[in-house]
């Protein structure tokens, strides 16, 4: 047996001519996808495709960001200015379960749906045995590769998606000339059309339904086309070009068919009528052809290699910068993924294969998130699905945060630009629903936002149930980001112009949102916290009440925020002092009778008490107001952690690794890793309770798939390494004990600092750190600080007792 495994292990080596002392960064693969989840991701921020390395018939699943069903719509709810008196006054009153009744008149409609663009299948027909499959997917390269023998030839497959070039490449190439035939098509599940174009280019044109209703709601009639001549709908185009080496193209029927060439190199480009959120795509859109048009007409004339080293030069520019090692490589490099994952669950460590998760998570962030594009969506960019699950949306009470948790620490912080410009969309949309739904100033969002900018509560006026549906404080979280982006680069410009206007509209919000709750306390009512229920007195369950936890750290979070956006700025001396004042009446946090952070303003008992959501203790991460500095809602909001447990959907074991993390417990961050790096099999059923894992493509499990976990691990796993929000860079401050040796290269703190750390036995040997902004440095290494003044541009050396070395 064990002769055989190194055998393999050694064949596996030699096909993909890497030596494992140099340790690998793909994900590899000794068969072909057979479901989606085992399919794996390219993607440019816009062009995505899943690539399923099927030899008789190659399945390239694609995505276009910004195809969505829908149009603009008016989703505010005038109604609900007048009920709100009512909710609070029975919330004063203890009756919390008629609070959530009358809550459920303030909705608007749901939200509308990421749709898929279509499939490109390469028919090669049944050749004879193949042998020597291999399928991987290399980080350092971002390309997804097949390569088989067959017939006495050895034919090789590369996919990538070209940021500068915007198309997807497919080159397919043969050891032996002549060898390459095969017939290409294109399909959707959305309505289409496709034919061909000058004998060499696929066409398929297409248009997205007016209306699509979420996975989660009952519906006979879920997907709706408006067929009237100014029905809505975003119109599609798909194009695929086969540029052949020898041989013969020829067009017959939709197919365009390829006989015996050297080499051929597919160009796929796409583009749709989104023209903006404001915009009718069907009615005002872009002209979907040319966005097609144009970038395969200029990608057409460059050389394979041109757009090879241009979309190497582009990738690498943001990948390479940070660098991690886990103990070196080791053999298990070798194995596939699906073997690796079960030999992690089995008990064996695999530092190589966490190292590979992590940048997994930055690779999926440089493929779903691009300056000018949408932000990653729950799937991030890749769905093969009209009723993705949650609509494939922008879930605001985690899940569209956590996407982005990664972005600045691991060095990636212009794909954290999508977000940001998309919350300048949602705070112009929400302003007009803190007006007409609360008479409030300032902006407001809720739980769930689409490419239209939807900002009211979802729930389908009162099918949703409040303690989701009616949340009301994305705005406070969502202006974390715009800090945090200014936190990490000290771009004081963008601090001004971008961020100020739009946290102090969510202030504003804030302001208009809190009452007095009669003893002195700033308090918001109605309140839940997101999405669990509390028993009330008589037994029955609520979702709403006062002040939730959640609440309460998002507001000070964000007035916090202000308060220091101001040292920087002094532009609103005025409203920074209302500010002021309303954080120091804020409803403080409370420790219950199990010694826990409470969750809710009074001890209530939850309605599960492993749930999901970790909402209360946003203020240890991803927020900073309970710290070691604060030892009693430190110890208090660990033991709520402990109540929770170690089990959870996917994204909650990635938020748990990041409150480990923050505990500064390694041990117990190392338990959740591996809990989150669980095989789980193509389990497309939704679970809200244990049973998060990973695909065999390493897609996040949460289950189904969901990419916020993939991402909330890659940001726990730099905050095991480094943590820089308590106005310190602190080193290694939760090193898990099967990590004893490494080294972490680029990772960045808050301050403008970039840091490279080294590690020996478990204990920091060497640390190096680059300023990109003049400022005080502050080190800490344990009990050990250190403190020096940096110019901008300059670099330091320390060794492990923090001293300057030469
Ligand atoms: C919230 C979570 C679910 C899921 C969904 C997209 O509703 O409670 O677990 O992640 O968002």
């Amino acid at each position: 047996m064990q002769m055989r495994l190194y055998l393999f292990l050694f064949v596996f080596a030699c096909l993909l001519g890497t030596t494992h002392a140099e340790g690998t960064l793909d994900l590899k693969y000794d068969r072909a996808a057979e479901k989606w989840t085992e399919a794996l991701p390219v993607g440019n921020g816009r062009l995505g495709a899943m690539v399923f390395g099927t030899v008789d018939v190659e399945r390239l699943q694609l995505n276009e960001a910004t195809l969505w069903s829908g149009g603009p719509s008016n989703w505010n709810n005038a109604q609900a200015k007048d009920i709100l008196p009512q909710v609070r006054t029975a919330i004063f009153a203890g009756d919390y379960v008629r609070a959530d009744k009358l809550a459920r008149s303030m909705q608007g409609p749901y939200n509308q749906s990421y749709q898929p663009l279509g499939n490109l299948r390469l028919t090669f027909g049944e050749g004879s045995t193949v042998e020597d499959y291999r399928r991987w997917l290399d980080l350092k390269q971002a390309i997804a590769s097949v390569r088989y023998r067959q017939n006495g030839a050895t034919f090789t497959r590369e996919v990538f998606s070209s940021y500068p070039d915007q198309v997807i490449v497919v080159r397919l190439t043969c050891d032996q000339p002549g060898r390459i035939s095969f017939s290409a098509s294109a399909d959707s599940s959305l309505r289409y059309a496709a034919q061909t174009e000058g004998g060499d280019t696929l066409v398929l044109t297409g248009k997205a339904p007016a209306h699509v209703d979420p996975s989660y709601l009952p519906s006979p009639h879920p997907v709706r086309y408006d067929d009237s001549p100014k029905g809505e709908g975003m119109r599609f185009e798909l194009r695929v070009r086969v540029l052949a080496e020898g041989g013969e193209v020829h067009s017959a029927g939709s197919q365009i068919q390829v006989r015996e060439a050297d080499a051929v190199t597919l160009l796929i480009s796409a583009g749709t009528s989104f023209n903006g959120a404001d915009k009718s795509p069907a009615l005002s859109g872009r002209d979907a052809r040319a966005e097609s048009v144009r970038p395969l007409q200029v990608a057409a004339v460059r050389p394979i290699q041109d757009l090879r080293s241009r979309h190497l030069a582009d990738y690498r520019s943001l990948f390479d910068r940070v660098h991690l090692d886990l103990a070196g490589a080791s053999d298990r490099d070798q194995l596939p993924v699906p073997q690796r994952l079960e030999r992690f669950a089995a008990g064996e460590n695999d530092p190589g294969l966490a190292t590979l998760l992590y940048q997994y998570g930055r690779y999926l962030l440089i493929a779903s998130s691009r300056p000018g594009g949408l932000p990653a969506n729950l799937q991030g960019l890749w769905n093969d699905s009209m009723r993705p699950p949650w609509s494939s949306n922008w879930t605001l009470n985690i899940n569209a945060q956590m996407n982005y948790w990664p972005a600045e620490v691991a060095n990636l912080a212009e794909l954290h630009m999508p977000l940001l410009d998309f919350i300048d969309v949602l705070a112009a949309h929400g302003r007009e629903t803190a007006t007409v739904n609360y008479g409030a100033r300032g902006w407001v969002a809720h739980h769930n936002a689409d490419i239209w900018g939807q900002t009211a509560p979802v729930g389908g006026f009162g099918g949703g149930d409040p303690v989701w549906a009616n949340w009301p404080m994305s705005s406070p979280w969502l202006s974390q980001h715009l800090w945090e982006h200014y936190a990490f680069g000290l771009d004081h410009a963008f601090l001004r112009e971008r961020a100020w206007p739009v946290m102090k509209g969510a202030a504003e919000f804030c302001l208009d949102w809190l009452i007095d709750d009669g003893q002195g306390h700033l308090v918001t009512v109605p309140s839940s916290s997101p999405e669990l229920k509390f028993l009330t007195g008589n037994g029955e369950r609520a979702g709403l009440s006062m002040a939730s936890t959640m609440d309460m750290a998002l507001i000070w979070d964000l007035f916090t925020n202000i308060i220091e956006a101001d040292r920087v700025l002094h532009i609103d001396p005025e409203f920074v002092r209302r500010v002021k004042a309303a954080r120091d009446k804020l409803y403080p946090p409370q420790v219950g009778a199990r010694g826990q952070l409470q969750e809710w303003f009074r001890d209530f008992t939850e309605e599960d008490e492993h749930h999901r959501h970790v909402s209360h203790l946003f203020g240890v991460y991803p927020g900073r107001q309970i710290t070691p500095e604060t030892p009693e809602l430190f110890a208090a909001a660990r033991r709520a952690l402990e109540i929770r447990g170690n089990d959870g959907t996917g994204w909650s074991l990635g938020w748990k690794i990041n409150f480990w993390a923050r505990f500064r417990n390694g041990d117990q961050a190392f338990a959740l890793i591996q809990n989150l790096l669980r095989p789980v099999d193509d389990n497309t059923q939704v679970s809200y309770g244990s049973g998060g894992g990973v695909y065999p493509n390493l897609f996040d499990a949460h289950p189904p798939f969901q990419i916020d976990g993939n991402f909330g691990y890659t940001a726990g796993v730099s905050e095991l390494l480094l943590q820089s929000h308590r106005g310190e860079i602190d080193l290694l401050p939760a090193l898990p004990k099967q990590w004893p040796e490494g080294s972490v290269r680029g990772l960045r703190a808050r301050g403008g600092f970039q840091v490279d750390i080294e590690w020996k036995r478990a204990a920091l040997s060497e640390v190096t750190v680059h300023a990109d902004r003049s400022g005080v440095l502050r080190l800490r290494n344990g009990s050990r600080t250190r403190q020096v003044r940096m110019r901008s541009g300059q670099s330091l050396r320390f060794n492990s007792a923090l001293r300057t070395l030469r």
